[in-house]
């Protein structure tokens, strides 16, 4: 077991704890351990094999046993036994919005709730605010979380599904009987969120690839199977359909099951106007089918320039591909630099030079190491003095690199005031600044506003980190005017995140090009807090694409002087 999979336990023990309204302490033990375990550089089941796991802070005698029985047997009686006393309607009220433990607990004991049903009609009817510590807007909230809940059934996130798509594609490509095979629909597009895979392939033999798919292991249920046509489940909770085309309908197959819907409309409304017809078995005048082996081949036909996927949402892309002004879209290679990551100075897992070198090894020039600030203690943000400390650090590993460089740069808590988290001294020897809201989340829109317009004026922040701080399928962003505050971006000058972290993607696509139309760089950032967080940067590239974006809007995409000239280090 992997240190993570071993905390995630523990910190499943201590919500569960706290669902049972035990004490506090015993509480906050486990989530304290499953942190420890968690930032661990050494193994932990290495730790068990040498009898060494008691000497980890807060690591006690019955941890100790816990955690040796779960490492050594796969499993933990107490985890098993604690979660069967527990209703499952009180771990899917953990997913409300703003619903903890805490006010689980309250419910369950107090009132007997123990479904997400039972919840929603005591909302309703006006219940739960006699609650203690509840009221009325509680009562709202909750109202509203369930309702998004109901939204967001059978969606998943991009960078949830994207590999596993991969996975099957790749699997089909392997079969003999296999000409072309590719993922279509809204994943092509690299929307944010997407309710299910399209995959579609070109052979001879349907059947046999149908029996292929419909075997995979990452299949959970077969619900039709057909030989143009297959549905399945997939362990990962969504549906996943193939579709078997003759080589001939490909292209067009590509075409229309990429979608979207609306550019779809649009184009097939100007082929009409041509004297063509486009459907998804291919392109015809009259009853003559008109080859086209290529989705660039058939834009062709219709007088336009090849669209990017990520552009096909009929948001006034076809008039572009019409004037052949469609841009060259960014792409994962002009980056250059990598902003905005964390090392274990804060809440990431590695050292700085682990980090450095992960970024080197994937082709940048430089990497800004931006843990928390002071104010986020939860995630143990950086005293000054912790701070310098860690200067000192990358000044020593800065010796070890040739052409690559780490700046000192710092994620900097955006207080409810607007103001960042240091003093100008501190502020003033860093080479970047970013500042994120990460408290009071849910302010009053014009406050929020005011709050990141103040952070935007300050001279020392360079860019502000996921502006809007939604979390994709979990907490919706917070309210303030992003007109005024990407204004506000254009008038001082400052870069606004597209955080690339698939739960986030923050700045949205639809955020990017409005940021672009007014001239706001742009930069793409994984907020990386370990090396696989690196590789997040796929899912911000679709999402910049999505907003029109080239490597001119993105400041990573700039030389290293060049990024110095521009925030003025
Ligand atoms: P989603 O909801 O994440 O699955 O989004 P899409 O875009 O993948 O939607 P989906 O899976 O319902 O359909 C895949 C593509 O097939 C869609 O992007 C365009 C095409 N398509 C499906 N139904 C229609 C339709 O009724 N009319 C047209 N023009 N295209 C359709
Ligand atoms: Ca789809
Ligand atoms: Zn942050």
């Amino acid at each position: 077991m992997t240190n993570v999979e071993i905390s995630k336990v523990l910190e499943e023990i201590g919500t569960m704890l706290e669902l049972k309204g035990e004490n506090p302490f015993k509480v906050r033990a486990y989530e304290r351990a499953a942190r420890e375990l968690e930032t661990q550089n050494e193994s932990v089941e290495d730790l068990v094999a040498d009898g060494r796991l008691e000497e980890l802070p807060g690591i006690g005698k019955a941890l100790v046993e816990k955690i040796t029985e779960l490492v050594t047997t796969g499993r933990l009686k107490y985890y098993e036994d604690l979660r069967a006393t527990i209703p499952e309607g009180l771990f899917e009220m953990l997913h409300i919005p703003g619903f903890g433990p805490k006010k689980v607990n309250a419910v369950f004991s107090k009132m007997g709730i123990s479904s997400l049903e039972e919840l929603e009609g005591a909302a309703k009817e006006g219940r739960l605010s006699s609650l203690e510590g509840f009221g009325k807007k509680t009562e709202a909230k909750v109202l509203e979380g369930l309702e998004s809940m109901k939204q967001r059934v059978g969606l998943r996130r991009l960078g949830e599904v994207l590999p596993v798509a991969e996975e099957i594609v790749a699997a089909l490509a392997r079969c003999a009987a296999v000409n072309r095979v590719c993922y279509a629909g809204s994943l092509r597009r690299m929307k944010e969120v997407v309710k299910d895979i399209d995959i579609l392939a070109s052979s001879d033999e349907p059947e046999t690839v149908m029996d292929l798919f419909v075997g995979l292991p990452v299949v959970s249920q077969v619900v039709a199977k057909g030989s143009t046509k297959s549905s399945v489940l997939l362990n990962l909770g969504i549906a996943c359909d193939l579709r078997v085309v003759p080589e001939e309908s490909f292209a067009a197959a590509m075409q229309y099951f990429t979608g979207s819907k609306d550019h779809n409309v649009h184009l097939r409304g100007l082929a009409k106007d041509l004297g063509y017809k486009v459907n998804e078995y291919g392109v015809f005048r009259g009853e003559e089918r008109i080859p086209c082996a290529t989705e660039e081949e058939i834009y062709e036909l219709l007088g336009l320039q090849y669209i990017p996927p990520e552009m096909r949402e009929d948001t006034g892309e076809i008039h572009l591909a019409a004037a052949g002004t469609i841009p060259r879209l960014i792409e994962a290679t002009d980056l250059v630099g990598m902003l905005h990551c964390h090392t274990r100075w804060s809440d990431g897992r590695n050292s700085v030079e682990e980090l450095a070198r992960a970024v080197q090894e994937r082709g940048y020039q430089y990497l800004a190491i931006c843990d928390h600030s002071q104010s986020s203690y939860i995630a143990n943000g950086l005293t000054v003095e912790r701070l310098q400390q860690q200067w000192k650090e990358i000044d020593d590993v800065n010796r070890n690199f040739r052409g690559f460089h780490i700046l000192k740069g710092i994620e900097s808590d955006i207080r409810s005031d607007g103001s960042l988290d240091y003093p100008e001294e501190i502020l003033e020897q860093l080479d970047l600044v970013v500042g994120s809201v990460h408290q009071s989340l849910n302010m009053p829109a014009e406050q929020m506003t005011s709050r990141l317009v103040t952070a935007l004026s300050n001279p020392h922040l360079h860019i502000l980190g996921h502006p809007t701080m939604r979390l994709l399928l979990e907490r919706e962003p917070s309210a303030f005017d992003m007109e005024a505050v990407i204004e506000a971006a254009a008038l001082y000058g400052k870069i606004l995140e597209l955080n690339a972290n698939y739960y986030r993607l923050d700045l949205n696509w639809l955020h990017c090009k409005l940021a672009k139309s007014r001239g706001v760089k742009m930069a793409i950032n994984t907020d990386a807090h370990d090396l696989e967080g690196l590789d997040h940067i796929r899912y911000g590239i679709g999402t910049a694409r999505r907003g029109w974006l080239t490597k001119e809007d993105v400041v990573n995409c700039l030389g290293l002087d060049d990024l110095r000239a521009l925030v003025g280090r």
